[in-house]
C-alpha cells in the first residue's frame, strides 16, 4: 500500500483529467446504465481527507473509497465519521438527473400532488441542464426575479472553496436576481435579540477558554446544552477539543448543574446535578432566580450600575409592579417543575463563588425564543461576574468548540467568488415584495403572497414565488409542520434540487441534479473554526459516483446556457479557488512569521500544515475589556452598556417581544390545561447524525434504529401508562400529523417528555395523501410552523406537544433510504 507522499498524479495532469471529465455535456452522451468514464485518477493508497465529522485517512482500492481511519491528530474521533464513507456508496445516493414525470410530460406546475411519490423519469445531463436553464429564463422573463426563491438554507458540506449556495446566488444575480433568505434555523432568536442587548450576536466567534473555567470556575451551569454530543460536528473540520475539557473538569471535581429535560452525556461524565426542567419554562426559571437575587440582595449593584442599563424597570417587573404577578421562586417552580428551594439555592450558589452560566439554543428555538437569551444574560449581569476569568455566561460552547485556545496561524478565507450585485435587467417594484425573507418564514411566504409581516422593526411584503432552487440544504427535514409545508409547496411551479442524497426534499423536486460528495472533488479547510490547529487539503479521492457532478461545474454549465459565462466563473476552476485561498493564507502566515510551503508542495505531498498553539492562548476571557473599562471599551449598543431594557425595542411596540426579558405562556407546552396531546416532543439534535446528513448510512442506522425506525425516548412512567416497552413500534400524533418510531424506554428523559431527534428522513406512507403517516419518524411532521416573535421571525420547532400509542398491526416498511422508482 502506498502512502500519500509517493503521490499519484501531478496537479497539472490531474486538472487535465478532471476538466476532461467535467466538460459540459460529455457525460450525457454515455449510454444509460454505464458509469461515467472511470478514468482511474487516483492510484491505490491512503489519502488524508476530511469532512465535517473530522479528518481521516481514506483507503482507496481500485478506484473505490473502501474504508477510513481517523486522522491521528484528532483527539476524540466521532463514531459518526464512519457514516461518511458509507453514504458515498449508499442506496440513497442520487445517481442520475431525474425529472418528475408529470412535470416533464405536461409542463411546470402539472399535478403537484404527485410530488414525493417517486414517479421520476431519468434524463441525460444535457436535457436536465436545458430544462433548468429554460425554467430560469422563462420565470425571469415572464414573471421576474421576485418569483424565484433561492433562500436555499442548509448545512452544505464543509470546504472553503465549494459553496454551492454562493454559486447559485451568483448565477441568479447575473441573470436578474432572486428572493433570498436571512438568518438561520439555529439561533435566529439570539441573533435578533442580542444585538439590542450586547450590540452583537454574541453566540458566535471565540468565547472564554476552557482553561479559564478549569482554573477559576467553582460552579458551572449547563442550561439546555450538550457540548459533547453537539461538538462532534462542525462548520469546518472539528478539532474535538472539548472532550479533554470535560476530562479536565472531571479531574478538577468541578461542580456542574444540568438544566435539561434529558440526561446528557456531559451530565453523566461530570456526575452533575440534573434539574429535570419542564421544557419551555426556562425564561420563568431564570426570572425566579433573578427574583431571589433581587429580594435577597445578592446582586452585584456595582456591575449593574457600571455596565448595564434599564435594570430598575426590569426589577419592577420581577416584583410584579408591572402586571401584578411577582416572579418569585414559587411562581417559577410552578412553571418549571423545579422546587422553589432548589431555584433559590441555585441562585444563591451562583453568587457564592465563581460561576459560569452556559446555554444552548433550544429555548430560543421556541415560541417567544428571544426571551430566554435575554433573561439569561440579565441573570448573569445580576450575578455580576461577566468579564471575570471563569465567570459570566456563554451562549455557545456546543458548536465549533469556541472555548478552544487559538493557534498561531493564518485563517483560511473564502475565495474571491462573491454573490455579487443583482444585474438589474428589471426594476424591482415595491409591490412585488421583499427580496429577502427570514428563512423560517418560507411556507408563510408561499401561502400568503402579497401579505405583509413584521420583522425586526420593519414591515415587509411576501413575494409570489413560482420557482425555487435548493442546493446544500434539506427543507423537507428542517422546516416545521410537514403537512402544511407539502400543501404550500404545491403552489410552486418548478422545484429544482441539487443534492447527493435522495432526501425527502429531492423526492419532492421536479428536477433533481446529482451532486458530488466532498470525497469526489477538491477543496480545502481548517481544523477547528476557533482552534485553527491545521489546514488540510481535501483532495478528490474517487471519481464522481455514477453521474454526479460538482456543484461548480453544474452552475458553470448553467451559466453557459444562460449566456452569463465567463462572467460567472471569471475563467477560473474550483482548483483555482483552492489555490487562491491557500496562497492568501500563506501570505498572511508570512506576515505573522509562520512559514508555510508553497501551494504545489502542499498539495502534492500530504496536504497538511499544522500550527502551534502558544501557552498564552489558553487564557481568554470574553468581555474582560468591557468590564475593566465600560466607557472606553463600550459595547456597540445605543448606551454602550448591556441593555437590560431596550428603548429601541420599546419603540417597535411588539406584543410578543417587549422591551425587557418577559415570561409568556406558550401556545402549547406541558403547563397547559388542555391535555389532548399530553407529551412534549423534544426534537433536539441527533447523537449519530448531523441533522439529516448520514441518516442515509445503514451502518449508523444499525447502531441507533429501533424496529428499523428513528428511536423515540420515553420515560418509564409514560411508557407504562401506554403499555409500551423498548423495541415497540409507536405512533406519535397530534392535530398536525403522525409518525411511526421505535420506542426506547429510558429514565434519561423526564416524564411528560418524549425525545425524537431532528433530521429523521420524512417517509410518507402515501405521498399523494394529505396527512399520510411518516413511516420513519420525522419530528417536523408534528411541530408547529409558528415564529418565535415579530422580532426574529425565527423557527419555533422546539415548541410541540403530541400523544403516543402502541402501533397496532403490521408496520409499513421504511422506504426513505432507497432510490425512488423511475422510468
Ligand atoms: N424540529 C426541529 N427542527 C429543526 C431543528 C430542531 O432542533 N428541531 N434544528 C434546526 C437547525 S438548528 C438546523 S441548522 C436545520 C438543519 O437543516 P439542514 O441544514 O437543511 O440539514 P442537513 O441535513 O444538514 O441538510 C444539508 C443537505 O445538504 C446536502 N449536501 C451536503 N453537502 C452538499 C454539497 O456539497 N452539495 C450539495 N448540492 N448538497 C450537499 C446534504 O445531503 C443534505 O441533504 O434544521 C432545523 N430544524
Ligand atoms: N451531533 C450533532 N451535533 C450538532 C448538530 C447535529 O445535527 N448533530 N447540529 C449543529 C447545529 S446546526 C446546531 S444549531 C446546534 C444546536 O445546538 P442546540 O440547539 O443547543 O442543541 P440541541 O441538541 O438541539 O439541544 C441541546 C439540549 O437542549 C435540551 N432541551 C430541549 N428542550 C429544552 C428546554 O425546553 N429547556 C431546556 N433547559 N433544555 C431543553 C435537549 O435535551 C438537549 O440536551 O448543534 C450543532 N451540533
Ligand atoms: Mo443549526
Amino acid at each position: 500500500m502506498k502512502t500519500q507522499t509517493s503521490f499519484r498524479l501531478s496537479r497539472r495532469q490531474f486538472l487535465t483529467t478532471a476538466s476532461a471529465l467535467a466538460a459540459g455535456g460529455a457525460l450525457s452522451t454515455l449510454p444509460f446504465g454505464l458509469r461515467p468514464a472511470a478514468a482511474a485518477t487516483v492510484v491505490d493508497g491512503e489519502y488524508l481527507q476530511s469532512c465535517q465529522w473530522g479528518a481521516f485517512w481514506a483507503k482507496v482500492e481500485e478506484g473505490r473509497f473502501t474504508s477510513l481511519r481517523p486522522w491521528e491528530g484528532d483527539p476524540h474521533p466521532t463514531p459518526q465519521l464512519e457514516g461518511f464513507q458509507d453514504i458515498v456508496y449508499s442506496s440513497s445516493r442520487i445517481r442520475y438527473p431525474m425529472v418528475r414525470r408529470d412535470w416533464l410530460e405536461n409542463g411546470p406546475g402539472s399535478a403537484p400532488e404527485t410530488r414525493g411519490t417517486g414517479d421520476f423519469v431519468r434524463v441525460s445531463w444535457e436535457e436536465a441542464l436545458e430544462l433548468v436553464a429554460g425554467e430560469i429564463s422563462r420565470v425571469q422573463e415572464q414573471e421576474g426575479p421576485w418569483a424565484i426563491y433561492t433562500g436555499t438554507y442548509g448545512w452544505r458540506s464543509n470546504g472553503r472553496a465549494n459553496n454551492p449556495q454562493t454559486m447559485l446566488k451568483r448565477l441568479m444575480n447575473l441573470t436578474g436576481g432572486s428572493v433570498v433568505s436571512s438568518s438561520n434555523y439555529s439561533k435566529a432568536g439570539i441573533e435578533a435579540i442580542m444585538p439590542y442587548v450586547l450590540g452583537q450576536v454574541d453566540a458566535f466567534g471565540p468565547q472564554s477558554t476552557h482553561q479559564t473555567i478549569v482554573e477559576n470556575t467553582d460552579l458551572i451551569v449547563f442550561w439546555a446544552t450538550d457540548p459533547l454530543k453537539n461538538n462532534q460536528i462542525s462548520a469546518a473540520i472539528p478539532d474535538h477539543g472539548e472532550y479533554a475539557w470535560f476530562e479536565d473538569m472531571k479531574k478538577a471535581g468541578k461542580k456542574a448543574v444540568f438544566i435539561d429535560p434529558s440526561k446528557t452525556e456531559g451530565c453523566k461524565i461530570l456526575d452533575g446535578e440534573w434539574l429535570q426542567v419542564r421544557p419551555h419554562s426556562d425564561t420563568a426559571l431564570a426570572l425566579g432566580m433573578a427574583h431571589t437575587l433581587l429580594t435577597e440582595e445578592l446582586l452585584d449593584r456595582d456591575f449593574l450600575e457600571n455596565c448595564t442599563t434599564g435594570f430598575d424597570i426590569f426589577a419592577e417587573y420581577l416584583m410584579g409592579n408591572e402586571e401584578g404577578v411577582e416572579k418569585t421562586a414559587e411562581w417559577a417552580a410552578e412553571k418549571s417543575d423545579i422546587p422553589a428551594d432548589t431555584i433559590r439555592d441555585l441562585a444563591r450558589r451562583l453568587t457564592q463563588g465563581r460561576s459560569m452560566l452556559v446555554s444552548g439554543w433550544t429555548p430560543q428555538r421556541q415560541q417567544y425564543g428571544e426571551q430566554f437569551p435575554w433573561a439569561f444574560v440579565t441573570l448573569a449581569a445580576m450575578v455580576g461576574q461577566i468579564g471575570l476569568p471563569g465567570g459570566g455566561f456563554c451562549q455557545r460552547y456546543h458548536l465549533d468548540n469556541p472555548g478552544a485556545p487559538m493557534a498561531n496561524g493564518p485563517k483560511l478565507g473564502s475565495p474571491s467568488f462573491a454573490i455579487g450585485d443583482r444585474k438589474e435587467l428589471k426594476e424591482w417594484p415595491a409591490e412585488k415584495g421583499t427580496n429577502s425573507i427570514p428563512c423560517a418564514r418560507v411556507v408563510d411566504m408561499l401561502l400568503n403572497p402579497g401579505a405583509s409581516y413584521d420583522h425586526n422593526g420593519k414591515t415587509f411584503t411576501y413575494p409570489d414565488i413560482k420557482l425555487s432552487y435548493w442546493v446544500g440544504g434539506n427543507p423537507f427535514h428542517h422546516h416545521q409542520d410537514r403537512n402544511r409545508m407539502v400543501e404550500a409547496w404545491k403552489k410552486i411551479e418548478t422545484f429544482i434540487v441539487q443534492d447527493y442524497q435522495w432526501t425527502a426534499t429531492a423526492r419532492h423536486a421536479d428536477i433533481v441534479l446529482p451532486a458530488t460528495s466532498s470525497a469526489e472533488r477538491n477543496d480545502i479547510d481548517r481544523v477547528g473554526v476557533v482552534a485553527n490547529k491545521a489546514i488540510i487539503g481535501m483532495k478528490q479521492i474517487i471519481d464522481p459516483v455514477f453521474e454526479a457532478r460538482n456543484d461548480f461545474d453544474i452552475f458553470k454549465d448553467l451559466a453557459t446556457r444562460l449566456g452569463v459565462e465567463p462572467e460567472f466563473s471569471g475563467g477560473r476552476t474550483d482548483m483555482d479557488f483552492v489555490e487562491e485561498i491557500y496562497t492568501a493564507a500563506r501570505e498572511q502566515g508570512a506576515s505573522m512569521g509562520v512559514d508555510m510551503p508553497d501551494f504545489e508542495t502542499f498539495w502534492n505531498g500530504v496536504p497538511l500544515v499544522e500550527f502551534e498553539t502558544p501557552e498564552a492562548a489558553l487564557y481568554r476571557t470574553k468581555y474582560a475589556d468591557f468590564r475593566e473599562d465600560p466607557l472606553l471599551n463600550g459595547l456597540p449598543t445605543p448606551s454602550g452598556l448591556i441593555e437590560i431594557y431596550s428603548n429601541t425595542i420599546e419603540k417597535y411596540g411588539y406584543d410578543d417581544c417587549p422591551p425587557h426579558a418577559t415570561w409568556f405562556e406558550p401556545v402549547e407546552w406541558l403547563g397547559q390545561q388542555d391535555t389532548t396531546y399530553p407529551l412534549h416532543v423534544n426534537s433536539n439534535h441527533p447523537q449519530y447524525r448531523m441533522h439529516s446528513q448520514l441518516n442515509g448510512s445503514a451502518k449508523l442506522r444499525d447502531i441507533y434504529n429501533v424496529a428499523g425506525r428513528e428511536p423515540c425516548w420515553i420515560n418509564p412512567q409514560d411508557a407504562e401508562a401506554r403499555g409500551i416497552k423498548s423495541g415497540d413500534v409507536v405512533r406519535i400524533f397530534n392535530g398536525r400529523g403522525q409518525v411511526l418510531a421505535g420506542a426506547v424506554v429510558t429514565e434519561d428523559t423526564r416524564s411528560g417528555v418524549i425525545q425524537l431527534q431532528e433530521g429523521a428522513w420524512y417517509d410518507p406512507a402515501d405521498a399523494s395523501e394529505a396527512g399520510s403517516v411518516c413511516k420513519y419518524g420525522d419530528p417536523n411532521v408534528l411541530t408547529p410552523d409558528i415564529p418565535t416573535s415579530k422580532l426574529a421571525q425565527g423557527t419555533a420547532g422546539c415548541t410541540c406537544m403530541a400523544e403516543l400509542e402502541l402501533f397496532q398491526g403490521d408496520a409499513p416498511a421504511v422506504t426513505a433510504f432507497s432510490e425512488p422508482v423511475h422510468g
